[in-house]
């Protein structure tokens, strides 16, 4: 059981997205809690002002503190009568960048998982002092806000959640392909638009279509993402295969070819 407390200005922006698909049917399981907070709520004056301009001048507006202060100890308050631990997590462009090592770290917390969205500049930066978050970024491009992160995060962590997805049979396949890029995936019609589909996967030979879809997988790393070939060890099979594909003939950059694995 997944639970996750997020902190935004945009509560809606969260609520829509949680609302739909997997994370609903996960919510609906009883796999997953969301409870989404509006930093507006923990304002003290009547106009439930959360920004202002920053000292020293310059662009933009930085989150007020104590809203954000008066959130978590809300939600501290909350967990400790619970008889829960809390893990504050703020996405942040400074942040550690996200993985998917730390997508399955996060399926398994057992603490309450809460995720501060900053917005616009920045947040006060005695939000950092005192509550000490973990950041954590999601690619370096500028996003306007956290809370797109904030649903990576809970997105990225909810599938692999035992139980959420109806065929585990696909987390499996993901953790032996660990870091290649998928095969191409075909459906009915066999024929679209004088578009077939390869003979193979019709032919019921399940090694035959295991060792197609594995040579994929290897081209297209091989191709777009040879970073992600570069500094592994290829199993003997792996390494026959992708010998095979540079001998067909494929333009791209050379790859130093690891060990057996
Ligand atoms: C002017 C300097 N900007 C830093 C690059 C300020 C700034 C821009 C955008 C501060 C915060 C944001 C909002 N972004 C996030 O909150 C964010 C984010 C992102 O922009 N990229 C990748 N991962 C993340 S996680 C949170």
């Amino acid at each position: 059981m997944l639970r996750v407390d997020v902190l935004t200005l945009f509560p809606e922006m969260i609520v829509q997205a949680v609302g739909h698909s997997m994370l609903k049917r996960a919510q609906e399981k009883g796999l997953l809690t969301v409870q989404v907070h509006n930093l507006r709520d923990y304002t003290l004056d009547r106009h439930k002002v959360a920004d202002d301009v920053p000292y020293g001048g310059g662009a933009g507006m930085v989150m007020k503190a104590e809203p954000i202060l008066r959130a978590v100890d809300a939600l501290r308050g909350q967990a400790r009568t619970d008889g829960d631990e809390i893990r504050l997590l703020f996405p942040s462009p400074q942040g550690r960048p996200f993985t998917q090592d730390q997508a399955r770290t996060l399926a398994a917390e057992r603490r309450r998982i809460v995720i501060l969205c900053g917005h616009y500049e920045g947040v006060d930066e005695r939000v950092r002092e005192a509550l000490q978050p973990e950041e954590v970024s999601v690619g370096d491009y500028v996003l306007t806000g956290g809370e797109l992160p904030a649903l990576i995060l809970i997105d990225a962590a909810t599938r692999l959640v035992p139980g959420v997805l109806g065929d585990p049979e696909s987390v499996v396949e993901e953790s032996f392909s660990d870091s290649l890029l998928e095969y191409p995936h075909y459906t009915r019609p066999a024929e679209v638009r004088g578009m077939t589909v390869p003979e193979v996967l019709l032919s019921g030979h399940h090694e035959a279509i295991r060792l197609w879809r594995r040579k994929q997988a290897l081209r297209r790393t091989y191709v777009w993402r040879p970073d992600l070939i570069r500094d592994r060890s290829l199993s003997s099979e792996d390494q026959r295969l992708l010998n095979e594909i540079i001998s067909e003939g494929v333009s791209s950059t050379p790859v130093r070819c690891g060990e057996e694995g």
